[in-house]
């Protein structure tokens, strides 16, 4: 990693720029069509070239220092997209966060990440700026999801054209959150090295097809502020010179009818569980459809196996993190294999992936331990955290990522588990150790736990079970309500339970899986 070096250095003799890499591959007409949104806008690959060089030259404008990060908490729009392309371009570090957290999350952010800029919906413009400026942000402009907003008011008054900034393949795009098992959020730092070789192994694997092989269009139906929709997504479909239909929120309906007009899509489980709930998802529906992608958590057979029987299509499941970007893929050519339901596929080509037990000695196919990980996707470690970060990585290199699993004789990787406490719901993340801490200081509450239970539609939902203060009269939906006005609402645990007492090992410490066998299908 090299933030603060950058500037003392000389400009790099080839450009690494991922915006240089995706710019590179706009088809040769720029006049055709980029992106249709569900809202009837389309945006040529000239408008993305130009509005992105506006942006980027506003920025610019600004002379923020080497490594300057730009933080964006903003609604799903095309002109969001540019903010991040643009933020690319001028060589800045983009740092993309949930709409749906609230301000004492927004708060730990800024203070940590410290941005130079700050991007927000107008609504949200009073509280937010007043976080940013005592943290000493010395930029905060507006973004709204119908092209308002102070951004690109100014942006308005910049050139249409802009040299894209030089960087070196180490010098870091981005910063992802995620929470950590002790309840503190780190920031993974990604590079332009990370992002870009990422997606060109992706571009082969799943076999995109340029516009002179006919093309590929994907439907867009995921958030863009976590890897999935950010960048699995949008590199795919940009470095490919593909089209994309955007959509600003998933709608099962929405996406069945767009499907004739599209060849890719992608999504968390939960979108095919959904999908699957509409009666006109059939073989017609999908007719010109190429590849569906699932991924951010485990697909169930079952979805698998009624995705097959509903469309003809068997769903491609890949496995990734924050940390790597993507790790394995099921093979999409039928020449590297079958795809394999429950299983995430085999390692990514330039991915080196191994399985080890706690005491660091390697394990033969078969055998289930903790998985880890090697390779140029790997991030740059966690911001401002470089003890963290060498717990994390092992003596020769190997990133440990907290999933546990195996290897099979044919290299397919199946996810049977995770040594970290985290419940993954809707494809969203959720740390039991962040809800309990907020849980633990509401008054009248001694102890709390929070457990992930199977859930129909999201996969996995929270459970919170809590001891109260005896005497104290607390009821279940008052906790729930205390934690909606304060965190992220997919965070709130959606069955809440006041118990006497909670069940402990020899060791004092709290069994959760007898309270994930107790409170599955109460
Ligand atoms: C929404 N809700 C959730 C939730 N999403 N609850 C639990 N888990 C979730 N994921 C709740 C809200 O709190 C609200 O509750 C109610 O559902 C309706 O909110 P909504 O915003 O209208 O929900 P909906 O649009 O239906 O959203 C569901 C969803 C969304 C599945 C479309 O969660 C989603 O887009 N998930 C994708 C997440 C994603 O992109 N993950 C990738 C991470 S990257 P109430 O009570 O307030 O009404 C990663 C790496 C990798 O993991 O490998 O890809
Ligand atoms: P995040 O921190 O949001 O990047 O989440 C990364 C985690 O999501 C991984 O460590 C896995 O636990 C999980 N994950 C991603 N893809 C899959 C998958 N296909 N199957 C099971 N778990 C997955």
């Amino acid at each position: 990693m090299s933030v603060a070096a950058r500037s003392s250095r000389p400009a790099p003799s080839v450009n690494a720029n991922l915006f240089a890499a995706l710019r590179a591959a706009f088809p040769a007409d720029l006049t055709a069509c980029a992106i249709e949104t569900d809202t009837g806008l389309q945006y040529s690959w000239r408008d993305l070239d130009e509005a992105t060089a506006m942006v980027a030259n506003l920025l610019e404008s600004l002379q923020l220092p080497a490594g300057a990060r730009i933080a964006a908490q903003v609604e799903k729009s095309v002109e969001a997209l540019v903010l991040y392309l643009a933020t690319l371009r001028a060589g800045l570090v983009y740092l993309p966060l949930n709409t749906a957290y609230q301000s004492a999350e927004m708060a730990y952010f800024i203070e940590d990440a410290q941005p130079a800029v700050v991007v927000c919906s107008t609504r949200n413009f009073g509280w937010l700026s007043k976080l940013a400026f005592l943290a000493g942000t010395a930029h905060v402009f507006t973004l709204n999801d119908d092209r308002t907003g102070s951004l690109l008011g100014r942006a308005a008054q910049f050139p249409r054209h802009h040299r894209v900034a030089p960087v070196r393949s180490d010098d870091l795009a981005a910063i992802i959150y995620t929470s950590g098992t002790t309840g503190r959020s780190k920031g993974a730092m990604l590079s332009h090295g990370n992002l870009l070789s990422n997606a060109q192994v992706l571009q082969t694997y799943w076999g995109w097809r340029t516009p002179e092989q006919g093309g590929d269009v994907l439907i867009h139906a995921l958030p863009i502020f976590h890897v999935h929709g950010l960048f699995v997504a949008i590199h795919g479909a940009l470095i490919n010179g593909s089209k994309m239909i955007w959509l600003g929120k998933f709608d099962a309906r929405v996406v069945l009818e767009k499907m004739p007009q599209a060849t890719v899509f992608m999504g968390v489980p939960t979108l095919y569980v959904r999908l699957l709930a509409e009666s006109g998802l059939n073989p017609a529906a999908v007719r010109n459809m190429r590849l569906f992608i699932s991924g951010s958590a485990p697909l169930l057979l079952d979805t698998f196996a009624q995705w097959q029987q509903r469309t003809g299509h068997t769903i491609l499941e890949r496995y990734g993190m924050s940390e790597t970007a993507m790790l394995t893929s099921n093979p999409c050519a039928l020449q590297d294999g079958e795809r394999r339901g429950g299983t995430v596929g085999r390692p990514l080509p330039g991915v080196q992936l191994r399985v080890q037990d706690d005491s660091g000695a390697s394990l033969p196919s078969g055998a289930v331990g903790g998985i880890q990980v090697k390779g140029p996707n790997v991030f740059q470690g966690y911001w401002h955290m470089p003890e963290k970060t060498a717990q994390e990585f092992t003596a020769d290199g190997f990133f440990k990522t907290g999933d546990v699993g195996y290897v099979d004789a044919q290299g397919y990787v199946t996810i049977v588990g995770r040594s970290k406490d985290l419940i993954i719901s809707g494809g969203y993340n959720v740390y039991p150790a962040e809800i309990e801490g907020y849980i633990n200081a509401l008054p009248g509450v001694v102890e709390s736990a929070v457990v992930g239970v199977p859930d129909a539609d999201f996969g996995e939902v929270g459970v919170a079970v809590v001891i109260a203060r005896p005497g104290t009269h607390l009821q279940p939906a008052e906790i729930l309500a205390r934690l909606k006005a304060t965190l992220a609402n997919f965070k709130i645990p959606k069955r809440c339970y006041v118990v006497a007492e909670l069940p402990r090992n020899a060791m004092g410490k709290v069994q959760k899986n007898l309270l994930r066998a107790q409170y599955t299908g109460a």
